[in-house]
């Protein structure tokens, strides 16, 4: 600043942080019926897993009943959502999935 004495004279400025966009968490729920392979079907083709990352996570939301599948923007987490509910219901398969904000 000016003037006082313990200044050290630099202009220094904390950043004005841009907002971050809020994240969404989707996840899986289990259910008694939908097949164990469906599932990882659908963990490979909507979320990019690879078959041992996609049985990994079928069977923890099988364990536990539910599971985060990933962290998106709203914008697409609701596009997986809708493509999994549409999917699975396609296949008359009753699974869920959901989003929920970080
Ligand atoms: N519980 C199902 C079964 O025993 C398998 C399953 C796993 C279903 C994950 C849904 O999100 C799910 N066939």
């Amino acid at each position: 600043g000016d003037g006082d004495p313990g200044d050290p004279g630099i202009a220094l400025k904390t950043r004005t942080r841009t907002a971050k966009p809020p994240m969404y968490k989707v996840l899986l729920l289990n259910d008694d019926y939908t097949p164990m392979e469906f599932v990882v079907h659908v963990l490979e083709r909507f979320f990019g897993l690879n078959h041992s990352q996609a049985f990994e996570i079928m069977l923890t939301v099988h364990k536990k009943g539910l599971a985060v599948v990933g962290v998106f923007s709203y914008e697409i987490a609701e596009t997986k959502v809708a493509q999994v509910m549409d999917f699975a219901r396609r296949h008359q398969h009753p699974l869920q999935c959901t989003l929920e904000k970080e």
